[in-house]
Order: structure tokens, then C-alpha cells, then sequence
């Protein structure tokens, strides 16, 4: 932190005042990674996360880690965890009218796809940034954004009675969907988005994954996902109505309903049982924020877009973001040279859209909608196609592995 004061407002709250180079909403793997690089850029930041560190850390979300995410990790030194527990995985099989299709991913692609859970990148962020002696601020509550179109664009929040500012040269907004950081784009935004008609339903058990690899199995009940999160626990989706509540589905009604959708030869097929510690439901859309930029307001991860989970991009888009961002932004405050910066948003959509596109891909041809019979032979051909073409199998693994 560079300089700090301190004085009362009209509104009775004392203020206080400080400056630093970049202030960045969210402390989602984003945020975090965003502090890191620069840091080794020799850039001070300031994070600023509205929940506790606690609740951070214990977020289940993502699992699906990269080729290139695990590199972008290894390089920024963050990645030993990730190859001490991660869990490489060469392949997905594509089940549908009882059958399972292996996609030899790392033979067809020579690269693979590591099993670590978001909440591990985010602790093993984390205490990087505290190791470092980074400045990340939990429990900050909501904070806002203001005068992003002028040379001094700050950050406040209210923490125990006092209002902080933290004045900056760039602000960041790292803080998810429903952030600040989206709302202050204002008319400089145009947002591009698609509603899906069903959720997943996501749990966790203590139960040993009955599979090595990820089955995305399409059936006529509809989409479930078997994934895993180590040895001895796995994480399993169910697509179900957008209207559905987590009381709809007691336990025995998930484990009934996944051996259905799960089914092979004509058999139930069951994943291995175990207690159910974790479940959520998540609503699937899409949402892409354009540009990703106003004046000295810059977004990354899910601030700027939202995919549905089927492809397993959310996490992987957002760390690509900010490898992006923060060389651009180191250039521009090292050497004042502007110009990766302000090509950061055009060059970031292009693989926001692949991503996009990939992961509309992956929902529309695994999941059930309401259609018509010609739809279903339509995504039976697809399914088909992929798995008996190699062109295709490629074109998927390739897509899916980054
Ligand atoms: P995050 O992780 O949401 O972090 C944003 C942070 O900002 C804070 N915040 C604020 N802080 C300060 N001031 C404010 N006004 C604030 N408002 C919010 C929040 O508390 C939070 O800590 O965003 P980030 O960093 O962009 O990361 C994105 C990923 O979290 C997300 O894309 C993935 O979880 C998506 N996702 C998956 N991604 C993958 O790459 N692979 C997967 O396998 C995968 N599976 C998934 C997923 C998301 C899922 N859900 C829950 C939608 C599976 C599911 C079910
Ligand atoms: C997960 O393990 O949470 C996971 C895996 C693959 C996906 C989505 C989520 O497509």
C-alpha cells in the first residue's frame, strides 16, 4: 500500500484512504491467481473478497483442470499440489442407448485432463498470496465501484463501522456473476446470454469412484455426469427441471435415479454408494459480457461469461483471462506500453467464444429437451457420429482437453 489517510464523512462513517496499483473485486480462483501474476510481475494489488475465507475455501464447484490450466499453474509456481494429488485422466466415455463409448482423449490429442477440485486451486492460491506477503481481504462484504472512466478509479467497502477506498490505477472485477464488477460496466456492456430449461442437481460422497474416467451419460430420463474428486469420493450430476427444490430429492431418489440414467444393456447401473455430504443445485445458461473492458474497469472468469458446466470451462476461461490480463496490465504500469492491455478484451472473447460455443455443444447434444422425435434421432446421429468418426472424436477431445 502505498499512502493512507483518514477522515469523517458527511454520512458520520469515518473514511479512510489508500492507493494502490491494481484493486481486484473476488478472490475466486481469478482474483487470486490475477494477485499472484502480478506479484511476480512486480505489481502491487489489493484484494478485495466480500465473504470470509472459510466459505471461500469450502465452495464445491469445479473439477476439471486443463492440460493448458495445469500449465498455466506449473509456470506460475503454484502447481505441485496439482501434480502430487491431482488425478490425470486420458480419457471420457459418452454413454447413451446403453452403451459406453470410450474418447481416447491423450491418444488422440497427446494431452490429458487433471481431476482437482476447484476449492483445491483455491486454497493452494491462497496461501501462496499469504506466503507472499499479498494483500487479499476477506470478509469485506460487497464492495463497490466507482469512476472507472477517469485516471483515479476506486474501491469501496464498509468493514466494522469505517468505509475503506482503495484508489488504484486499474480496478479488476474477479467477482463472479452476481458482482459489482458486471453492473459496473453500465451501457458500455452488451450482455449475450441463453436460459436452459433444468439445473443439475450436485452431490458429493464418501464413496470410492466405481469408474476411473468421467461417463456423461444421455438418456432418455435425461443427463447425469459421474466424476470424482479422489479415490475415496465422487461427485455426481443429475439434470433435472430448473424448478425442482433439493427436498424433491432425497437420497435414495438420487441413487435410483443415477443407476437408471446409468444403465448398460438394458441393466441398472449403479455407481458405487456411499454418504452424501455436499449437494447443490446450479441453473445452467450462458452469458457473455462484451467488451470486457470500460475505460480503466477490466472483468475476468465469470464476471464477463458464464458456460454451462457440461464442457468443465468456467475455471479454465477464467485463469486463461487473467493469463492474459496480467502481462498486459504489468506492461502497462512497468513500461507504460498499452498495447497487449488494450487488446486484452477482443483477444479474450476469442477463446470465450470457442469455450462458449464447445460447451452450448456439449448441453444441447447430452441433454433431454422438450422436442420433438425428430430432435432425439437428430442428437442420437450426433452422439454416434462422434463416437464412431475420428475426425470427430478428435474435434471433441481436443476442445476438451485445451
Ligand atoms: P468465483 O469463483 O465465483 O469468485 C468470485 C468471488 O467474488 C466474490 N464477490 C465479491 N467480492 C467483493 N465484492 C463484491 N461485490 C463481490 N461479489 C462477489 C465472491 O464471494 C467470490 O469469492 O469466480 P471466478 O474466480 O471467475 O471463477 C470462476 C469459477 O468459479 C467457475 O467458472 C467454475 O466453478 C465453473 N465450473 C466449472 N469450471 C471448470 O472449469 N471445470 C468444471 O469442471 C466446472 N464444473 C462449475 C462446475 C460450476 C458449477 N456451478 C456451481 C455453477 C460445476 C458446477 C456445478
Ligand atoms: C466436476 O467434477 O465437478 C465436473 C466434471 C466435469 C464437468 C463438470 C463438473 O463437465
Amino acid at each position: 500500500m502505498m499512502a493512507g489517510s483518514e477522515k469523517a464523512t458527511s454520512s458520520g462513517l469515518a473514511t479512510s484512504t489508500e492507493r494502490t496499483r491494481v484493486v481486484i473485486l473476488g478472490a475466486g480462483p481469478a482474483g487470486l491467481l490475477l494477485s499472484h501474476l502480478l506479484h511476480r510481475a512486480g505489481v502491487e494489488s489489493v484484494v478485495v473478497e466480500a465473504r470470509d475465507r472459510e466459505y471461500v475455501q469450502a465452495r464445491v464447484r469445479a473439477g476439471v483442470v486443463e492440460h493448458g490450466t495445469a500449465d498455466i499453474l506449473r509456470e506460475a509456481g503454484v502447481g505441485d499440489r496439482l501434480d502430487r494429488e491431482g488425478l490425470p485422466h486420458g480419457g471420457i466415455e459418452l454413454r447413451f442407448d446403453g452403451e459406453g463409448h470410450r474418447i481416447p482423449m491423450s491418444d488422440l490429442t497427446g494431452r490429458h485432463i487433471t481431476v482437482y477440485g476447484q476449492q483445491k486451486v483455491v486454497h493452494d492460491l491462497t496461501e501462496q498470496r499469504l506466503a507472499d506477503g499479498g494483500d487479499v481481504r476477506f470478509a469485506c462484504g460487497p464492495a463497490r465501484i466507482h469512476d472507472v472512466d477517469t485516471a483515479e478509479p476506486s474501491v469501496t467497502y464498509t468493514l466494522d463501522g469505517e468505509e475503506h477506498r482503495v484508489v488504484a490505477d486499474f480496478v479488476v472485477g474477479c467477482d463472479g456473476a452476481h458482482g459489482s464488477g458486471r453492473t459496473a460496466m453500465g451501457p458500455a456492456m452488451s450482455a449475450l446470454e441463453k436460459e436452459y430449461p433444468f439445473a443439475w442437481l450436485g452431490i458429493l460422497a464418501h464413496a470410492s469412484p466405481r469408474v476411473d474416467e468421467l461417463v456423461y451419460a444421455s438418456h432418455e430420463r435425461g443427463f447425469a455426469l459421474y466424476s470424482m474428486r479422489s479415490t475415496e469420493m465422487t461427485r455426481l450430476y443429475l439434470q433435472v427441471p430448473s424448478s425442482d427444490r433439493l427436498e424433491d430429492w432425497p437420497d435414495d431418489r438420487i441413487w435410483e435415479e443415477l443407476s437408471v440414467r446409468f444403465s448398460l444393456g438394458g441393466e441398472p447401473w449403479s455407481p458405487t454408494r456411499g454418504e452424501i455430504f455436499e449437494r447443490s443445485l446450479a441453473p445452467l445458461h450462458s452469458f457473455v459480457a462484451e467488451p470486457m473492458q470500460r475505460g480503466r474497469l477490466f472483468l475476468a472468469g465469470d464476471a464477463a461469461h458464464i458456460v454451462p458446466p457440461t464442457g468443465a470451462k468456467g475455471m479454465n476461461l477464467a485463469i486463461r483471462d487473467v493469463a492474459l490480463l496480467a502481462p498486459a496490465m504489468a506492461k502497462q504500469l512497468t513500461d507504460g506500453d498499452e498495447s497487449d492491455l488494450r487488446t486484452y478484451s477482443e483477444r479474450a472473447l476469442q477463446d470465450v467464444w470457442r469455450a462458449e460455443y464447445f460447451s452450448w455443444w456439449m448441453t444441447t447434444m447430452l441433454h433431454r429437451f422438450e422436442g420433438t422425435a425428430f430432435d432425439r434421432r437428430v442428437q442420437t446421429a450426433q452422439l454416434r457420429s462422434v463416437v464412431s468418426s475420428r475426425a470427430h472424436s478428435t474435434a471433441l477431445a481436443e476442445a476438451y482437453v485445451g
